[in-house]
């Protein structure tokens, strides 16, 4: 029985954690979320907040390399085409920040969240290995028009630790579609990050309620502490 100290309740619920069963999910570590001249800073937001789950990131990554947990990176993008980008996604995107420019726009780091652009890719700190999944995706979701389900279950993956940007928009969309297909979540506070503090708060609590809702919440310590452990 292995459990990580998390709210509301040590997780996994029933101690069956192994690096077998677990992948760690990193999600949308993108410049575009959270580097100079991407869509976060283009929209005007504090990059502060979503560059913030680097560092507890980095660590926790180390460990999960080290005791050779399942890593899958996503990234949120669209086509060079844009026949992936739905019209009222891209005329919301283009209604804050600069007039006009959004998403599959050319912004500083090349066209906004369009795969194959600078802005886009995953930021050096975190940048995946060999080995390392990466699922490029058109939604907030992680699930929504990829092949994340099958890749986890044909590894034998039933725990997901949940950790990337933004808490409330990508992270949770793919914490609830993961609860709702039976994967055990827990999402690392300190390794995710929202561009509003207020929202990020209220994601936490959010998965809280019902005696863990969504999953549980816990911080990067509680697991590099249990995967030394191991
Ligand atoms: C957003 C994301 N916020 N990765 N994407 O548009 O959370």
């Amino acid at each position: 029985m292995t459990t990580i100290a998390s709210v509301p309740y040590a997780w996994p619920y029933d101690g069956q954690f192994t690096p077998a069963n677990t992948a760690l999910l990193i999600i949308d570590m993108q410049t575009d979320f959270c580097g100079v001249g991407g869509y976060v800073d283009k929209m005007g937001y504090d990059l502060s907040m979503t560059r913030a789950p680097i560092a507890p990131l980095q660590r926790l990554l180390a460990e999960a390399r080290r005791v050779g947990l399942h890593v899958i990176h996503t990234r949120e993008g669209h086509r060079p085409d844009l026949s992936d980008l739905p019209a009222n996604k891209r005329w919301r995107s283009r209604q804050i920040g600069e007039a006009g420019i959004g998403i599959g726009d050319v912004g500083p780091c090349g066209r906004i969240l369009v795969r194959g652009e600078s802005g886009w890719d995953i930021i050096p700190e975190l940048y995946p290995i060999a080995g390392e999944t990466i699922i490029d995706k058109p939604g907030k979701g992680s699930f929504y028009a990829t092949d994340l389900d099958l890749v986890l279950r044909t590894r034998g993956v039933r725990n997901l630790i949940l950790t990337g940007i933004t808490t409330d928009v990508c992270v949770h969309t793919t914490m609830r579609d993961a609860n709702d297909r039976g994967y055990e979540c827990v999402l690392l506070a300190d390794c995710t990050g929202a561009t509003d503090a207020g929202n990020h708060a209220a994601a936490l609590k959010m998965i809280q309620m019902q005696g863990g809702v969504f999953g549980a919440v816990a911080e990067s310590a509680a697991v590099v502490s249990a995967l030394q452990a191991l």
